[in-house]
């Protein structure tokens, strides 16, 4: 064999490989080849050839969310790795540690017009904890490195810019010393945060507690606290799957995916207690001083609520310390006015299951409350952005370990085919469940084509709606006459029929469920497509909120709007 040096393409895939890196999420071409080659010849990453490197990136996503790990995708130069940014956009709001390599025109051309030229650094400034690119052999190892630890140090996303010439040099530097390393999120409060916030605790009458994802590891502990102080839990869409289940106190969620009974408790408690989370929308945390508010992330402090207390812990470490510190509280009132809240919209929200709709108008809600029977208990649900963000929100409960992935920050369509793909390559023998919108699930369509090559027992639950009901929605609640919303779909089960998938098209709620049995017993991937009402629109918030969205224009199809 020829005696040669290795290249920096070759040196790139070790360190990767030996920093955990087993896919990369990508579409190979011009600047990106030597490392396609050389992970190919390397033989310990499998590179995962999707359709499009914006699937690629939310793929990564998803394998990092679910595992916890770093996860990777590489695009080509200029569309190749432009197309990586939507994608990447997400996983950085997700705080999802994601390597993206965007491999570029060789540097001599660089800011000369060049056939494809883009300038990485500027393009992913927005979208990332780390980015810079390496213009010399030798910073390719130390800014692989800062990379990958700024992505699962600073949770998001470290890009590395590679022009086309650097990959085929020789590499300098031992890349074995460069592997990030990984860190238990253990920020301990200080004991003063600890008394302050016992003091306010203890001299509140009423505690609501607010959990967003920085709670979910820790349900059971969550629980022990709440009912200590006979309060109330609101959760996140997010961490509605880890924290709901088993939760006594579990009032709902808050927000416009929320329930009134989640609204009215942080709006009414003496002291709401804000445990890890990023949750979007002002006005919904108190606006006057009587929250507490705990996040790892010192930073998102205080950005949403005017806080009494702010402190800097992980929920863990948060509770095990307040545990001892806090009084037990007797009265129930306030926790019991809640629970009632919440069992009158659980009430309600049965309606639409129990009168599924008709044929070639299936209720949406019946749909996800049916999958919610039939799906495994540690299924992995992926979301796609649109209305099933309401069915899902509302029907679908937590499993022993299911998780569901979203686009939760970001609010990208399109996402769950995608994500669907990373969570099958990350966690084989894992039932995987897409949930997407006929106008979501067309924006990636061709990720069905990637479904089919690796034979991913994908099962994709399509709801034909015809339309883009979410914003159909949103123009009639602003009070337009809806317009540019409809779909003109294919049947789409006979659609991937020729791809060798199970599917099916349902248009009768009364052979819904047979259906879905056969479409989750499917051997290899499976799309079940559900001819859904365009016009189901059940929203659990209050009126009060209703009218601030909304005002005066209430649709009578609004169910259960509360006090
Ligand atoms: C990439 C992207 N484009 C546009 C939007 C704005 N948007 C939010 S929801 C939605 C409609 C989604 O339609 P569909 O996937 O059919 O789901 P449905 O609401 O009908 O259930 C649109 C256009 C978005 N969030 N993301
Ligand atoms: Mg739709």
């Amino acid at each position: 064999m020829e005696d040669r040096k290795t290249t920096v393409a070759e040196q790139v895939v070790n360190q990767l490989a030996e920093s955990g890196v087993k896919h990369l999420y990508a579409i190979t071409g011009d600047s990106l080849n030597a490392v396609t080659d050389a992970i190919t010849r390397d033989g310990r990453i499998k590179f995962i050839h999707m359709r499009h490197e914006e699937a690629a990136a939310f793929a990564a996503s998803a394998e990092a969310q679910l595992t916890g790990k770093m996860a990777a995708c590489a695009g080509s130069s200029g569309p190749g790795h432009v197309h990586l940014i939507n994608g990447l956009y997400d996983a950085n709001r997700s705080n999802a540690p994601v390597l993206a390599i965007a491999s570029t025109c060789a540097s001599a051309v660089f800011g000369t017009e060049y056939f494809q030229e883009t300038n990485p650094t500027l393009l992913f400034s927005n979208c990332s904890v780390y980015n810079e690119m390496a213009i010399t052999p030798a910073q390719v190892p130390s800014m692989l490195h800062a990379a990958m630890q700024a992505a699962i140090g600073r949770g998001g996303v470290g890009v590395v810019g590679i022009p086309e010439d650097v990959t085929t040099k020789d590499a300098i530097t031992d890349p074995t010393t460069f592997t990030p390393s990984y860190v238990n999120r253990t920020d301990l409060p200080s004991e003063e945060d600890i008394k302050s916030a016992a003091n306010l605790i203890n001299s509140a009458k009423t505690v609501a507690i607010y959990c967003g994802y920085g709670a979910a590891g820790v349900p059971e502990k969550v629980k022990k606290l709440a009912d200590k102080l006979k309060a109330p839990v609101i959760t996140s869409y997010k961490s509605q799957l880890e924290l709901t289940r088993d939760m006594p106190n579990y009032v709902g969620h808050m927000g416009y995916l929320g329930m009134w009974s989640g609204e009215e408790a942080v709006a009414t408690a003496d002291i709401v207690l804000i445990l890890g989370t990023n949750f979007p929308y002002p006005g919904f945390f108190p606006a006057e001083k009587r929250s507490i508010q705990v996040d790892v992330r010192a930073y998102r402090l205080g950005k949403r609520a005017n806080l009494d207390l702010g402190v800097r812990a992980d929920v863990d470490s948060f509770i095990d310390a307040l545990l001892p510190a806090v009084e037990e509280k007797t009265d129930t009132a306030f926790l019991d006015k809640a629970l009632d809240g919440w069992k009158q919209i659980q009430d309600k929200m049965q309606e639409p299951v129990k009168n599924p709709g008709k044929v070639g108008c299936i209720r949406p809600e019946y749909m996800i409350a049916t999958l919610d029977r039939l799906a495994a208990d540690d299924a992995v649900f992926t979301v796609d952005t649109g209305m099933n963000n309401v069915w899902t929100a509302h029907y679908l409960t937590g499993g022993k370990s299911r998780r569901m992935l979203a686009s939760f920050m970001h609010g990208s369509m399109a996402n769950a085919l995608p994500m669907a793909i990373g969570a099958a390559v990350a966690a084989p023998g894992r039932q995987v469940i897409s949930i997407s919108g006929d106008g979501g699930f067309a924006m990636l369509m061709g990720e069905l084509l990637t479904v089919a090559q690796y034979q991913l027992p994908v099962k994709i639950l399509v709801a034909d709606n015809r339309a883009l009901a979410f914003v159909k929605w949103e123009m009639e609640m602003a009070g337009y006459n809806p317009s540019e919303v409809s779909l003109q779909n294919p049947d789409f089960a006979e659609m991937v029929k020729p791809l060798g998938f199970h599917a099916e098209t349902v248009t009768d709620p009364a052979k819904l469920e047979d259906a879905m049995k056969r479409w989750l017993a499917a051997d290899g991937p499976a799309l079940l497509s559900v001819v859904t009402d365009t016009d189901a629109a059940s929203f659990t918030f209050s009126e009060k909120l209703m009218d601030a969205a909304a005002p005066g224009n209430h649709k009578s199809n609004f169910i259960a709007l509360g006090s």
